[in-house]
């Protein structure tokens, strides 16, 4: 392996640029600063996942701690959906693998995780067709019934959308099609992915590349996924609204005054957190795995305490959803460790 120069790794003073650059919305500051990136010498997959990547996780860092607004990360994000744009005119490459088709689960909007992934497996040889955000289940299957594709690799950036991976997963492997899954969605080495069906998964763009590379060797040829424990997670989510109504009116009750006095964006972070709790703790009870839930109320009582909302003003929510769900077990178990962290 040749020894990594100074000029041919992102500096923390590139990243330090890049960022500030998408904080002023400079989309031509940031073009030439890719621009000039590569004409130094450094790879664009490193442009992508050392600049890009890191770039959007801090940009993701200032809106969690509200130091960004919504617009701000939209702009940034717009802009680095640019500059990825740009790496691939800058750096095409002849197709010398097979075609993959690239498409985020159905309901899931973070295009760009997937569009990374893409252009770096692009940049490694494979021919690459991105269907980007939100792609159902029906639509992709029509899709795969039309092309001749070696594999579909399915994006997932947020845990919630589990339901509807699995979905996904269920309906791609009735085509044959094998199956790569990836992204933060999946969990820590993206193992929900294996357990709802996936024949093979990875987090990171690098290590999906080894992966394709070992196709088929390393793959599990859809090899039949555990059934889920129980129904537990489908009939909790059918009572989604009425567990979202129920929050609201404990709030309103136990802290008076509080939603009336949030500004807007809190306001609705609050109210959408409400739904979103459901959402993940049916997603904790597809996968049976409670970290999945738990590490999303502790995402939740930071966000919201950023904001003005007590952690209290959670564990009101979860006692709710609990007190609601008496006679499912598992979700007892879940809603309880939920409140232990609080
Ligand atoms: C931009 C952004 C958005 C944009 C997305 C626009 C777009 N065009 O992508 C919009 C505004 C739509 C959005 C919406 C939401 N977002 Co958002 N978003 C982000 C942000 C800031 C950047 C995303 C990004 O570009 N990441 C780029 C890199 C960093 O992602 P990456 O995961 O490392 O990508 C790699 C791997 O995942 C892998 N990979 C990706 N796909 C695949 C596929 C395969 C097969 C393989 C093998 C690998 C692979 O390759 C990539 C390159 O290595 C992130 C912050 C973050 N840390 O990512 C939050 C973030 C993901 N969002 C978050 C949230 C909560 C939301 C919302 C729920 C907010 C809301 N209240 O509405 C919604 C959900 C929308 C939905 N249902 O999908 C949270 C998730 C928290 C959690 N606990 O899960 C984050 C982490 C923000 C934060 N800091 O808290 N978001």
């Amino acid at each position: 392996m040749p020894a990594v120069t100074a000029t041919s790794a992102v500096t923390s003073d590139d990243l330090r640029r890049y960022v500030e650059l998408l904080g002023h919305a400079d989309a031509d500051g940031a073009v030439d600063l890719v621009t000039e990136l590569l004409a130094r010498g450094v790879d664009p997959v490193t442009v992508l996942l050392d600049l890009v990547a890191p770039a959007q996780e801090s940009v993701g860092e200032r809106w969690a701690s509200g130091r960004w607004s919504i617009g701000q990360e939209h702009a940034a994000t717009s802009i680095s959906d640019q500059v990825v744009a740009a790496v691939a005119d800058r750096c095409r490459r002849t197709p010398t693998r097979g075609e993959i088709v690239v498409a985020c689960v159905d309901g899931e909007w973070h295009a760009l995780p997937a569009r990374l992934f893409a252009e770096v497996i692009r940049l490694h040889g494979w021919s690459v067709r991105f269907l980007g955000a939100s792609v159902p289940a029906a639509h992709l299957v029509t899709y795969l019934q039309r092309h001749d594709l070696r594999a579909v690799a399915l994006s997932c950036s947020v845990a919630d959308r589990l339901p509807r991976a699995r979905r996904v997963i269920e309906a791609v492997a009735m085509t044959g099609v094998p199956l790569l899954a990836g992204g933060r969605g999946f969990g820590p080495e993206a193992r929900w992915a294996l357990r709802l069906g996936a024949d093979a998964a990875a987090v990171g763009a690098r290590e999906a590349v080894d992966i394709l590379a070992s196709w088929p060797a390393a793959w599990r040829p859809h090899g039949d996924p555990p059934p889920p424990v129980d129904d537990e997670h489908e009939l909790v989510a059918r009572r989604r609204s009425a567990l979202v109504e129920a929050a609201g009116s404990a709030l309103d009750t136990g802290f008076p005054g509080l939603r009336r006095s949030l500004t807007g964006p809190a306001r609705s972070t609050l109210d959408e957190s409400l739904g979103q709790l459901v959402d993940f703790l049916v997603a904790a009870l597809l996968v049976d795995d409670v970290d999945l839930f738990t590490d999303f109320v502790a995402w939740t009582a930071r966000i919201l305490g950023t904001r003005d909302v007590p952690p209290a003003s959670v564990d009101a929510v979860l006692g709710t959803y609990a007190a609601a769900l008496y006679d499912f077990p598992r979700a007892q178990a879940q809603l309880a460790a939920g409140r232990r962290i609080l």
